[in-house]
């Protein structure tokens, strides 16, 4: 059984509707029907709102990095294990600067800074604007991923003037618990709903291939698409496995379960931007098309991610090339 589109309730404005109460039972008969309708489904409903050849691209930097509280156990920056990763203190604004002028330059679009903190100070927020108003200055837009925000420190970035703030919700409530113990799932939908409020754009996701069943991921995507807004990005990781963290050597999910998730994201977020996000160094570029075909239309650009290796630039122009992918401008 699949739940056809035309089917939903129509959202007053808009071609098709944008849904906040899906059931488990709507999103598994997604997910589950024959691939090859699952993603002719997605691609249909990609093309009501995308251009199918425009992939939008991100640059990461990480700002500060490692020596992180909380116990993420598929994180090396976490204090809690030993992953040999030298920690760094706040980076200095002309290395952002410049790393901001080369990813644009390279062509991204948006400029996003993660740090390892579990929720930054207020101190630290005054430091990071001057850094997010630097990269605004060399004309990208901003996105940035710090930890838990209260509702005063969101607001301050809006007023700041950031675009973005990433926050994951990272697997379904009931599987983050074996994933994570110092910071609740509540905490983390407190977190949005500051973000939310304060006018900033969401970005939340989550990581896949954690040892999840089916049913977390589905979980996943029913808590990100149930928010009262569809964040208006939405990263899919694949964990990137790191030696010394807890998930290392955890059996890898079958790729095709990765393009499903892709799949059922674009279809119960249809407005939403799809990234394709950690893990893209395992996977072909046969994969990768796979997934922009599921509808994912969005990806991470620049040889790292925050500490992690993801592809050399030349190699995703290439892939691109091959794909007759173009990438998105910035909005103006
Ligand atoms: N410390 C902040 C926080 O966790 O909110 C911001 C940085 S944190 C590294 C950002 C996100 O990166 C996490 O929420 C997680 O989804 C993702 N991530 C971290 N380590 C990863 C890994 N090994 N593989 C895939 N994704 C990962
Ligand atoms: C997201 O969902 N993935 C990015 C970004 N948001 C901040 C981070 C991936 C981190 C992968 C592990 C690392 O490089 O440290
Ligand atoms: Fe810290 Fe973020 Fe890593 Fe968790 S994911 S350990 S909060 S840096």
């Amino acid at each position: 059984m699949s739940v056809s589109v035309e089917s939903l309730p129509a959202s007053s404005a808009n071609k098709s509707p944008l849904r906040h109460d899906w059931t488990l039972a709507e999103i598994e008969a997604i997910y589950q029907q024959p691939f090859n309708d699952l993603l002719w489904q997605a691609q249909q409903l990609h093309r009501q709102y995308f251009d199918p050849n425009e992939v939008q691209v991100s640059t990461l930097m990480s700002i500060k990095t490692g020596a992180c509280p909380e116990d993420c156990k598929y994180c090396p920056q976490s204090v809690h294990y030993n992953t040999g990763l030298e920690r760094e203190k706040l980076v200095d604004k002309q290395l952002v600067v410049d790393a901001a002028r080369a990813a644009k330059q390279a062509g991204a679009s948006r400029f996003c800074m993660g740090a390892a903190w579990r929720q930054p100070t207020d101190r630290n927020v005054d430091k990071v604007i001057e850094l997010v108003q630097a990269v605004q200055e060399e004309g990208l837009e901003t996105c940035l991923t710090l930890g838990m925000l209260s509702e005063q420190q969101a607001h301050k970035l809006k007023a700041a003037g950031l675009d973005y703030y990433n926050h994951n919700l990272d697997s379904s409530p009931e599987y983050y618990q074996q994933v994570i113990s110092t910071r609740s799932y509540q905490e983390r939908l407190d977190t949005l709903k500051n973000v939310r409020d304060s006018g900033l754009k969401t970005c939340s996701g989550g990581i896949i291939g954690m040892g999840e069943q089916k049913a977390d991921r589905l979980g996943l995507l029913q808590q990100l698409a149930n928010l009262p807004e569809h964040p208006q990005s939405v990263p899919i990781n694949n964990l990137v496995q790191v030696e010394g963290t807890p998930l290392h050597g955890i059996a890898r999910l079958d790729p095709m379960e990765f393009v499903r998730t892709i799949a059922t994201a674009r279809i119960m977020l249809p407005r939403s931007m799809v990234r394709l996000s950690a893990g893209r160094t395992e996977m072909s570029d046969e994969m990768q098309a796979l997934c922009f075909l599921a509808g994912a239309n969005s990806i991470f650009y620049g040889d790292k991610l925050l500490t992690t290796d993801n592809p050399e630039t030349h190699a995703d122009q290439a892939l691109f090339e091959r794909l007759g992918i173009r990438a998105m401008s910035r909005p103006h």
